[in-house]
């Protein structure tokens, strides 16, 4: 995500951290199958973390949802934690399972941000204070839908000041279907200026299908990767050469729906009828057919 330096401080401050405390889940028979399904096969990791999304409702033990105060990038959607915005299906074509299903919706009048006034809410969920890791292998399920300006992610950030605590985006999307963007983001390297690379899929595949989107992170490397096929490497010495290092601390996963902004608006130059995205994107939210969905989430413990 290209966070805006001057709307990064006020990003920041609505997320508190939750007073909610993290119990230890018992695990449910996805859990077990995910854990015994490791990357790399028996190298000495383990799961620490996963949701498979199988229930009805979002597990508040691991999960944050972001509210209305928070605003970022010339986003043009506003969001609420609410079920119409944070959706479950308990099956869908090609997923293990339930979904977990981050929708935005068409509700002018409702933001209470003035200063906004989005015509749109949507969704926004993070492990911030819940669960934070540091070094492994971060990946996800997701499908995203085809749509111009819509600008969905699957992301980690660290728990402090931005870009000094670092932003690792491990997929981000900003609907132009054929390609999905990676990037890191540090003291030096933030914003427009960060470390960022597309990937285009194959040809027959593209966004809307399922693909797993994964970040193997290391003490001296980060990778990406869809598929199992790696997008982009960076060692360390090349993070350097932009600026300090900024991933040696814990960060938090994040999955956000975002609707227009301005990393849609740099790729399609669109202004109006809203920064990064155009009606026809518009009339699809209010139609309710634009969704990410997300299979699982899992994280697994650094090899040995
Ligand atoms: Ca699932």
């Amino acid at each position: 995500m290209k966070i805006a330096p001057l709307l990064a401080a006020l990003a920041l401050l609505p997320l508190t951290a939750c007073e909610q405390a993290a119990e230890t889940a018992p695990q449910t028979e996805a859990e077990v199958d995910a854990a015994q399904a490791q990357p790399g096969g028996g190298d000495g990791r383990t799961l620490i973390f996963s949701d498979e999304f199988s229930g009805d409702s979002l597990d508040r033990t691991k999960w944050n949802v972001v509210g209305m105060d928070f605003w970022v990038n010339d986003e043009e959607q506003a969001y609420l934690d609410s079920p119409d915005t944070i959706q479950f299906l308990s099956e869908a074509e090609g997923a293990d399972g339930g979904v977990l299903m981050l929708r935005p919706v068409y509700r002018p009048g409702e933001d209470t941000r003035e200063d906004r006034d989005a015509d749109f809410l949507s969704g926004r969920v993070n492990t911030r204070g819940q669960f934070e890791f540091t070094y492994g292998r971060a990946e996800a399920r997701i499908r995203m839908p085809d749509a111009t300006g819509v600008w969905p992610a699957f992301w980690l950030l660290g728990n402090g000041e931005w870009p000094d605590t670092g932003e690792i985006d491990i997929t981000e999307y900003i609907g132009e279907a054929d390609w999905t963007g990676t990037a890191l983001h540090g003291p030096g390297y933030a914003g427009d200026a960060g470390i960022d690379d597309r990937y285009y899929f194959p040809e027959g595949s593209d966004v809307t299908d399922w693909h797993v989107y994964a970040v193997e992170w290391e003490a001296d490397v980060i990778r990406f990767y869809i598929d199992d096929v790696m997008t982009m490497r960076i060692p360390k010495a090349n993070v350097e050469f932009f600026g300090e290092w900024a991933f040696d601390n814990p960060k938090y996963l994040i999955l956000n729906f975002a609707v227009g902004g301005i990393f849609p608006r740099k790729i399609n130059g669109i202004e109006e009828p809203y920064v990064g995205m155009p009606q026809e994107t518009a009339d699809r939210i209010e139609a309710g057919e634009l969704a990410m969905e997300v299979d699982w989430v899992r994280v697994y413990s650094a090899g040995e």
